[in-house]
């Protein structure tokens, strides 16, 4: 197996992992979206990571979709709602077996971009690290933070893992990544959609505990029948702790609204909605949430889904 890291989405993270592999030493080549954009690429001649304000170039090579060669190794950094079909577009290319790490928030993406790819091994990641685009090709590391790989198919550690922390990427193999997932989504669904509803900063949510402490409850409730009884565990706390911690931070949805993008809010709130529906769990709260939050996308001419 070829231990080349092939990185689909050179946007904030997929450019904060590409830079760290490739300043230790790692084989790394960028896939972007088509020839326009691997002209713009070359045209910059590479990616910039700034961090503690220096910034750094990194001449990582490029190449489209449609460059012919085996993948053994992929990252798929791109958004949730662009995982699945873009990944369909390298599954020739991808051999029997190959690592492919999924670094998307929420849940439900990953499972479509398994089923698009079957003869793959998929690690699913959880992220606290942050990145941002500044502009086209250059990236800000904004925060430190953690990630977590792992399979829930297969608890044996994956090949590629090891790279990981050569780079400098700090990371943890995790036997039970979909219960952080879980909670990871629990915690977005209980501040970030009252962040746009309200619009405000995390910390504006400190005047509206009544309506997070009811939603941490059915949100606690879902987790318990979907088999996630410790992602469920002192969930209200943490919500509120996080509340406090990020009070001046807005959250990353309520920066994608501002800035006319498409949120994830498919695979966070509506991936709840639809999992409480399929146990039968009543989340009449999460419901309306999630009605609320779609009418308001809806009127500012954003994706509902
Ligand atoms: P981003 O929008 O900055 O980058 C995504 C990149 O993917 C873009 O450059 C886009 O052009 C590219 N892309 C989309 N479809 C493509 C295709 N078909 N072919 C080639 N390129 C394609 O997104 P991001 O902020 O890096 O987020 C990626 C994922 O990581 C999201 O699920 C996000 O929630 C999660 N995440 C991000 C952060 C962060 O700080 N940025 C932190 C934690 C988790
Ligand atoms: O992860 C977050 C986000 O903004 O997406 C926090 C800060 C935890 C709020 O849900």
């Amino acid at each position: 197996m070829s231990s080349t890291w092939h990185i689909l989405g050179a946007g904030s993270l997929g450019s904060l992992w590409a830079c760290r592999l490739a300043r230790a030493g790692k084989a790394v080549r960028l896939i972007l979206r088509d020839p326009q954009r691997l002209a713009s690429y070359q045209h910059a001649g590479g990616l910039t990571l700034v961090e503690q304000d220096l910034p750094r170039h990194y001449a990582i090579p490029a190449e489209t979709f449609d460059t012919p060669g085996p993948i053994h190794r992929l990252l798929v950094a791109c958004k949730a709602y662009d995982a699945a079909p873009a990944v369909l577009r390298l599954a020739p290319r991808l051999v029997a077996g190959a690592e492919v790490v999924l670094l998307q928030n929420g849940l439900g993406s990953q499972d479509e971009v398994a089923e698009q790819v079957p003869h793959v091994r998929c690690l699913f990641a959880s992220s606290t690290e942050g990145a941002f685009r500044e502009q086209d090709w250059r990236v800000r590391f904004a925060g430190h933070g953690f990630n977590w790989l792992g399979d829930p198919c297969n608890p044996s550690v994956a090949a590629c893992f090891d790279d990981l922390g050569d780079a400098g990427i700090p990371a943890q193999w995790s036997t039970d990544i979909l219960t952080r997932l879980w909670r990871k989504l629990a915690l977005n669904c209980a501040i970030n959609p009252l962040t746009v509803l309200h619009d405000c900063r995390n910390g504006g949510l400190l005047e509206h505990l009544a309506e997070v402490g009811a939603l941490c409850d059915e949100l606690s409730g879902l987790l318990q029948r979907c088999g996630q009884p410790q992602a469920a565990e002192d969930l209200h706390e943490e919500v509120e702790r996080v509340i406090v911690a990020t009070a001046a931070n807005y959250s990353s949805m309520y920066q994608d609204v501002r800035h006319g993008r498409r949120t994830e809010i498919h695979y966070l709130l509506g991936h709840a909605c639809r999992a409480a529906a399929r146990h039968g769990a009543p989340v009449p709260r999460l419901e309306r949430l999630h009605q609320r939050l779609v009418d308001n996308l809806t009127a500012r001419g954003l994706p509902g889904a």
